[in-house]
């Protein structure tokens, strides 16, 4: 079994339905949320015209290597609805990987830890949050 740390994003719909059934389908798909941080309304960033985003962080443990993981927490999000939208704009939920256990990853599309990380404070503010849980 590996630690990672995911992020759960939301700005449409019900934002905080969208983050509930990420947590619900994540077991099933053989990623057992441990932890969970607080959920934080946040500021977009990137594409700012947008709705603000609900953001939560889950430390998690699976026996997934890296690429597998990608695969299936991808494989969750079109199975809650998530719809084809552009690069940093609007979606029903956003899952990504943040840490992979202390991993370094630079593949094409899989990039671990998250390259955003330093670029949005509130992923770092909810990473400490978890460790208080
Ligand atoms: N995700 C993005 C782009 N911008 N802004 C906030 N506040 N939260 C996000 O999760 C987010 C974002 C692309 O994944
Ligand atoms: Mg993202
Ligand atoms: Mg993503």
């Amino acid at each position: 079994m590996t630690r990672v740390w995911l992020a759960l994003g939301s700005n449409l719909g019900d934002r905080a339905a969208y983050l509930q059934a990420a947590r619900e389908a994540l077991p099933e798909a053989g990623v057992r949320p441990l932890r969970a941080s607080r959920v934080a309304e946040t500021e977009p960033i990137g594409v700012e015209d947008q709705p603000r985003f609900l953001n939560q962080v889950l430390e998690a443990e699976t026996s997934l290597e890296p690429r597998p993981l990608l695969d299936t927490i991808k494989a969750v999000e079109r199975q809650l609805g998530r719809t084809p939208g552009e690069r940093w704009g609007p979606r029903e939920i956003d899952i990504d990987i943040l840490r992979y256990d202390g991993l370094t990853v630079d593949e094409p599309g899989l990039h671990i830890p998250h390259p955003e990380l330093q670029n949005r404070p509130f992923l770092l503010e909810l990473l400490e949050d978890v460790e208080t849980r």
